[in-house]
């Protein structure tokens, strides 16, 4: 294999394929228009690779949404509502992705700790997999004709059922395993008379905490392809973390190759080298950091590469994991700070890093002097860097005391609260954000292009903060927010106002589907030169006598939606965000805001894949969000709102983080929520959303009332609060108005 990468990113250069999917589902183009952009997303793509030196090029890097549907889709995991919708096969797949007037989508969730949504398959008693589709095959042939040997990649089937729900409460869709194996079979064999070498199955599911029966699954389903005398050699691919013991159980196995994560823990490579099974394998070292923007340190890494020249027959170079989850190219980035920019490496770079250490292991240093002391010089500067420390930071958090990340009693807040805010029982409130309306998109462009001022751009703004505080006047709404018109992603706003960050232009990472974000870089010490949302905030609470909620995202959030910095433990870094963000709670305070609300979305998001690395996680995480929210008054009321996940892993830290109301994501939940947090003695505001804000569904009064008669139960009024379950930005406002309207309409009732 030698040098190789796991997978690249799919979504275009220049999001090429978002803008295709999104033509094609408004009915602005045909199905082969679309496909004609993805053929050649993939050539372009396939070319890249094997030009830049690769000796072995992953071969299924494209995908239409999704690899886990993909994955389901090629073994005939489709729920019978989709096939009978009756589509041709491009149109049941968007199905199963983003529903129809008739059928809802599958469920849609974290790609383990990253900031990637995959598609959650159904698999029941009923699931028949077979080889129904045979993309994976066409695409090795597609590669073949324009000259590319490749690799083909798919998820591997023991993750694959880990990952799926099952159809029919009770069943275990790991009992269908054998089944997909058969089917798995099926593909190798096709593989191998298409003339494939290697394919790659991914198991990432390994990094996490296995039970023995299921490391029993793994070991039987890799022997049982392992056996398959006409089929290519096997990669199998552990990523994102340590695979524990399953490594040696994989090592036992027939597989020819086995691609290691030597980024994300550090155990990993003891791992590797007391797993003597490895010794007749081909390992690949997954030494350059698939998820993360910093150039790799090549010296570094061929000492890591030196330590396992024995533990393996043959030893390749790769990336920890697939480069699905960095930007393509740090050259597209023209006004990327420039001191900043030659310590990065996207997906570009990463393969040119992949090829290097490939060179100097096979053929010596000597051939890659030019590239190893480019990367060292780079290194160099940044260590040395003077932007990456500053020392006012440093000494602040060093002076902090136990006391500031401590808030009064609870009751003391309560009483305090209540006498300054005067609010009916059953408040009604919002998450934050409103529809962003065209004009305000419009806007927003203008000003990037400089066809408008900066005083042009805020006052279009402002006007906007009037039109939603009046609306919400009109609703009769008892929280009032300004409606973030004046915001982009909720991390990149801050980020871009915030030392210590840099932004790209570019720097796309798919999120889900057509869906990207751009995650800022975070490579210095973090402070805040002025306040970032306060002026907003005033001008929303001048126009009204209802208090206005301060908007602003959490420490946690803010790290686990940018590129952070490798060279401190990430607790540092989330002191420091916790500190700018705790000097504008302050300041929103100051001027006359009393409610202010922290999001951390993406709490759960960071939790360690293995247990015993949770609780200091969650310790950290905890004390940034209390170190953030702790500088106020009692009567100052601090919200907070987590979305995106299950929250029962993670329970008592929602209770250890102090926040006096608490909104959640529960409307499909059914207030389940609720009793999760009454059990461990929950006794705070809370915000059971109370309509889903991700379908267009318009709920009616009486539904809403109903949930609110259900969560009434759980939770005394005093303590309940009205909400829809997230931010309304991705909304239009013909839906937004009505389902607040009878929301509020909803709370007036249960409150007579
Ligand atoms: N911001 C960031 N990460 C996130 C979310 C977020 N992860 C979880 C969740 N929210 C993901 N959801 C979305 C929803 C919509 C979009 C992206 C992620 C989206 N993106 C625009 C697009 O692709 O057209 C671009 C947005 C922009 O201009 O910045 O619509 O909210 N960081
Ligand atoms: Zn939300």
């Amino acid at each position: 294999i030698g040098s190789t990468v796991l997978g690249y990113p799919r979504i275009g250069p220049n999001r090429e394929l978002k803008r295709a999917l999104e033509s094609y589902w408004a009915g602005r183009s045909d199905e082969a228009e679309l496909r004609e952009v993805a053929r050649t997303l993939r050539e372009n793509t396939w070319r890249e690779l094997a030009q830049a030196g690769l000796d072995s090029v992953p071969g299924t890097t494209f995908s239409y949404y999704d690899q886990v549907l993909d994955t389901a889709v090629t073994f005939g995991a489709v729920p019978p509502r989709y096939v009978e919708l009756g589509l041709g096969a491009l149109d049941t797949y968007f199905a199963m992705a983003r529903g129809t007037e008739a059928v809802p989508p599958l469920e849609m969730t974290k790609w383990f700790d990253t900031n990637y949504h995959y598609l959650v398959p159904e698999i029941g008693p009923d699931t028949r997999f077979a080889l129904t589709d045979t993309t994976v095959v066409e695409q090795f042939r597609e590669a073949r004709k324009l000259g590319v040997e490749t690799r083909p990649v798919l998820v591997g089937p023991l993750t694959f059922l880990l990952l799926s729900k099952p159809a029919v409460e009770g069943f275990d869709p790991l009992d269908k395993l054998a089944e997909l194996t058969d089917a798995y079979e099926g593909l190798l064999g096709e593989l191998h008379r298409a003339g494939a070498e290697w394919v790659q199955l991914d198991e990432p599911a390994l990094a996490a905490d296995r039970t023995p029966g299921e490391l029993d699954a793994l070991r039987n389903t890799y022997r049982r392809l392992g056996d398959l005398t006409e089929r290519p050699a096997i990669l199998s691919a552990c990523y994102f973390g340590d695979p524990g013991d399953a490594l040696g159980v994989l090592a036992s196995t027939p597989v020819e190759g086995i691609a290691v994560d030597l980024v994300t823990d550090p155990s990993t490579q003891d791992n590797v080298v007391a797993t003597t099974g490895l010794r007749d394998k081909v390992l690949v070292a997954g030494v350059v950091d698939g998820r993360n923007v910093w150039r790799a340190d090549l010296d570094r890494c061929l000492t890591t590469a030196a330590t396992l020249l024995g533990s393996a027959d043959e030893l390749a170079l790769g990336t920890s994991c697939p480069l699905l989850h960095v930007p393509y190219d740090v050259d597209a980035e023209p006004s990327l700070d420039p001191q900043v920019k030659p310590w990065l490496s996207f997906a570009a770079q990463k393969v040119r890093e992949v090829v290097t250490l490939g060179l100097a292991l096979r053929e010596g240093r000597d051939v890659v002097d030019a590239e190893l002391a480019d990367a060292r010089a780079a290194i160099a500067d940044r260590a040395a860097a003077e932007r990456v420390r500053n020392n006012r930071v440093r000494a602040r958090l060093d002076s902090l005391r136990p006391g500031d990340s401590r808030r009064a009693d609870y009751p003391e807040r309560q009483a305090a609260q209540e006498k300054s805010l005067r609010l009916p029982p059953l408040p009604t409130t919002t998450i934050g954000s409103f529809p962003q309306t065209t004009d305000v998109r419009k806007a927003r462009a203008a000003l990037r292009a400089g066809r408008i001022d900066q005083a042009t751009y805020r006052q279009r703004m402002r006007d906007e903060v009037e039109r939603v505080i009046a609306l919400q006047e009109d609703l009769g709404l008892d929280v009032l927010v300004h409606g973030e018109p004046e915001r982009n992603d909720m991390v990149q706003y801050f980020a871009e106002q915030l030392e210590g960050f840099a932004t790209t232009d570019h720097g796309w990472v798919q999120s889900y589907g057509s869906r990207c974000v751009r995650p800022p870089i975070l490579f210095g010490d973090v402070w805040r030169p002025e306040p970032m949302t306060v002026e907003w905030a005033e001008h929303a609470q001048r126009l009204t006598d209802k208090p206005v909620k301060g908007m602003l995202t959490g420490p946690v959030t803010i790290l686990a939606w940018s590129f952070v910095r490798d060279d401190q433990p990430q607790a540092d870094t989330a002191r420091q965000v916790a500190l700018a963000v705790r000097d504008e709670v302050r300041d929103l305070e100051a001027a006359g805001i009393r409610v202010v609300q922290v999001d951390e979305p993406a709490l759960r998001e960071l939790l360690p894949l293995r247990a015993d690395q949770r609780s200091a996680y969650l310790d950290w995480a905890v004390e940034s969000f209390r170190l953030a929210t702790s500088g106020v008054a009692e009567a100052t009321q601090i919200h907070t709102h987590l979305c995106y996940s299950e929250f029962g892993d993670v329970i008592d830290a929602i209770v250890a983080l102090d926040a006096d109301v608490t909104s959640i994501e529960a409307a499909r939940s059914r207030m389940e929520v609720l009793a999760d947090l009454n059990e461990v003695g929950f006794d705070r505001g809370v915000g059971p959303g109370v309509y889903d804000i991700h379908s267009p569904r318009v709920p009616g009064v009486e539904e809403m009332a109903e949930l609110l008669k259900t969560a009434v139960q759980a939770v005394p009024a005093e303590r309940l609060w009205v909400n829809p379950d997230c931010g309304l930005k991705t909304r239009d406002y013909a839906e937004v108005e009505r389902a607040l309207r009878n929301m509020a309409e909803a709370a007036h009732r249960l409150r007579a």
